[in-house]
Order: structure tokens, then C-alpha cells, then sequence
């Protein structure tokens, strides 16, 4: 197989709601798509979801499309390749950036699945039909306001919930929404906003006591010491997010026990071969993962369902349904959440159509190499 073609997308779609983390608050999400076409006219698609700020990671947007073009667009095309593996070979070099390469990645594996003819599950060794879905609720203005959101929610039919929250936001509205719904699946996420201090052992040991799932990414991506101290002092599984970029980072998260539940992204691992591999890692060092999300348009949501239907991935994915995000999402048809659950499509690669025109409505930047070269 090789790439004759490639197509990027830089879109912009609104938020159905808000969302606000320890960090800053989005209305709206800017990512790049990855159309790849071969020499046989088949295409595969994959998403760069990286946030447009450096807030969640050091990567943006703007830096991604750099990324893309100056070294991933030339690594790919005309490079011979059968496995995904092989793709992700010629980028390997390239250091950093792992929410691009995801993008390649995605659609590499997108179109390999297509080719086969098999759903992009079945190609990754997926077993499941149908995955656990949950939803990831950002800091509201007030404990009212994040409990409408709850219940919303729950009435919809999701049965865990994450609640983001900070320095300032944590024990009150978390305690509140345990009252209010003492048998959620619940758990908490502060991407990395508190400091190793007294004040914070403090709150999280108010957190230990609410019958959380775990407690996710409370300190600095690359302090990997005070997550273990953490976890050797509550009974709250602690689960890692951005501190683990790679199987190495995996590996020093297992050897210091620093934490015991790892999420996995496709976005910051690199890839769906790397994210698999930390899913295989995990499986054999006993410790669950389960599949993160970044707001995904559906192409990377896809993937993402694709991901979950890995064995290990036994607890609930921030795979929650289309409309939870966007009004028209970039796929057709949507991601559907139905009783907190999502099938797994059956139909090849990610299962379903992209929506190329809503795509094009929506990009305020494109890039082909059939009309560079033209
Ligand atoms: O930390 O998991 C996170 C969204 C953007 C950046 C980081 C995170 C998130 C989410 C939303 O929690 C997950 C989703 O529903 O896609
Ligand atoms: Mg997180």
C-alpha cells in the first residue's frame, strides 16, 4: 500500500455547552483531519485533537498543522507500507508531537481496517460489541449548575460521570454530588492543578472518603514521586493522564506504583499502535485502563470506540455520544450513547461516512497534495 494522496482539514465547531477545566474554559474545539488516499482510491481518516492552547500539553494547533506539513505529510506519501506499524516507522524519528502523529495513525489504521474489509476493532483486536460509556463534566459557575448538569446526564442514561475540578472547586461540589447520587460511578479530574502540599493532602483525603473511582491527574504532568506518595496514602486509586505520553513513562508509573489506573489516549500516546501497546503493558501489570477523551469530532471519537472494545478496557471510556459535544458532528451517522452504551460499528475502518461537505463548511484551512502537485 502507499499514500498518493493526502488531505488536511483545519475545523472549527461550537460546543453544544461550555467546558471549563483547571485551566481555562472552551466554547469550541479546533482540530485537524487527516484524509489519506492510496493508490487504489481507498481513504482513511484520523483526527489531530489537540487543544488549539498548550493548557493540556505543549501542543496547539497551529503547531500541529506545522508539524504536519513540514515533516508528516512528506514521511508518509509514497512511502510502501502493509501494517500501520510500518507507516508509524517513518515518523518515528520525529520527537514530541503525539497528538499529530495520532492523527496519521488513526487514518493509517482507518484505511488499513477499510482495506481488509473488517472494522477498525476487529483489525486492533477488539472484543467487545459494545462499550461503557461515561461523560466528563467541566467546572460550573455554581454546585447548582453542576448538579443540573448531573442529572441531565444521568437521565440520559450515563452511569459514571468525571467531574473536573481545582484549587478552590474540589470536596464542596464533589460531596454535593454524592449526596445527590450516592450510587454513581463517579470520579474526579484536576489535569494536574495542585501543588504537593499540606493543604492539598488535606482535600484529597476529603476526596478519599467520597466513594470516588479515582482521582485523576491531580499534580504536575511530569511528577510521577508525588502521585506515588499520594497513592501510598489513600485507598482512591489514583489514575494517570498526561503525566504518561509513552510506554517508557508506563513503565517509571508502574515501578513507583504511582498510580493504579492509567487512561489512555489515543491523542497523547502517539497513536492507536502505541495507545494499544500501553493497553497490552497495562493488562499484563494487572492495571485497568480505560480510553480518554479530548473532545473529539466523531473521526476521532470513532477511533476511540474502536479502542475501547480492547479486553483491559474494563472501566467506563469518556466515549459519550455525539450530541453531547456538537449539534452536527464531522461523521454520519453520529456516535450514539443508548443506556450509557455505545456499539461498536460493525462496518469496515471506523464505521462510519464522513460528512466531507459539513467538513469543508467548517475548515478555514485545507491542504492537498493532489493541488500542490497539479
Ligand atoms: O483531561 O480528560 C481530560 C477534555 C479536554 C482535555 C482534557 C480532558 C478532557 C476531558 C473530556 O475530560 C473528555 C471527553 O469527553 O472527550
Ligand atoms: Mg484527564
Amino acid at each position: 500500500m502507499m499514500i498518493q494522496r493526502l488531505r488536511l482539514f483545519d475545523v472549527t465547531l461550537p460546543l453544544v455547552h461550555g467546558f471549563e477545566t483547571s485551566s481555562h474554559r472552551k466554547t469550541g474545539l479546533n482540530h485537524l483531519l487527516v484524509e489519506l488516499t492510496d493508490a487504489d482510491g481507498r481513504v482513511g481518516w484520523g483526527e489531530i485533537a489537540t487543544p488549539a492552547d498548550p493548557y493540556y500539553g505543549s501542543e496547539t494547533t497551529r503547531v500541529a498543522w506545522d508539524i504536519a506539513e513540514r515533516y508528516l505529510v512528506p514521511a508518509v506519501l509514497g512511502a510502501p507500507w502493509e501494517e500501520p506499524a510500518e507507516l508509524e516507522a517513518t515518523w518515528r524519528r520525529i520527537r514530541g508531537h503525539e497528538f499529530a502523529k495520532a492523527g496519521f495513525s488513526a487514518a493509517a489504521w482507518d484505511l488499513h481496517a477499510r482495506a481488509a474489509g473488517v472494522p477498525l476493532a476487529v483489525a486492533l483486536g477488539g472484543t467487545r460489541s459494545e462499550v461503557v460509556a461515561g461523560v466528563s463534566l467541566g467546572i460550573e459557575p455554581t454546585i447548582d449548575e453542576l448538579l443540573a448538569q448531573v442529572s441531565r446526564q444521568v437521565d440520559a442514561g450515563y452511569g459514571r460521570v468525571k467531574l473536573k475540578i481545582a484549587p478552590g472547586w474540589d470536596v464542596e461540589p464533589v460531596r454535593a454530588v454524592r449526596e445527590a447520587h450516592p450510587g454513581l460511578d463517579l470520579h474526579v479530574d484536576a489535569n494536574g492543578a495542585y501543588q504537593d502540599t499540606d493543604e492539598t493532602t488535606a482535600v484529597m483525603r476529603a476526596l478519599d472518603g467520597l466513594g470516588l473511582t479515582m482521582i485523576e491527574q491531580p499534580y504536575a504532568p511530569r511528577d510521577f514521586v508525588a502521585h506515588a506518595r499520594l497513592q501510598a496514602g489513600i485507598g482512591t486509586p489514583v489514575c494517570l493522564d498526561e503525566s504518561v505520553v509513552d510506554v517508557a513513562d508506563l513503565r517509571t508509573m508502574l515501578a513507583l506504583d504511582a498510580g493504579r489506573v492509567l487512561n489512555i489516549k489515543v491523542s497523547r500516546m502517539g497513536g492507536l499502535g502505541s495507545a494499544r501497546l500501553a493497553h497490552d503493558i497495562a493488562r499484563d501489570a494487572g492495571v485497568p485502563v480505560w480510553c480518554g477523551g479530548m473532545h473529539e469530532f466523531g473521526v476521532g471519537r470513532a477511533a476511540n470506540v474502536a479502542l475501547s472494545s480492547l479486553p483491559n478496557f474494563t472501566l467506563p471510556s469518556d466515549v459519550s455520544g455525539s450530541d453531547k459535544y456538537y449539534a452536527r458532528d464531522v461523521i454520519v451517522p453520529p456516535v450514539v450513547a443508548h443506556d450509557g452504551l455505545v456499539q461498536v460499528p460493525t462496518a469496515p475502518g471506523i464505521g462510519h461516512d464522513v460528512d466531507v461537505d459539513w467538513v469543508l463548511q467548517n475548515a478555514v484551512r485545507t491542504l492537498d497534495t493532489a493541488a500542490v502537485a497539479a
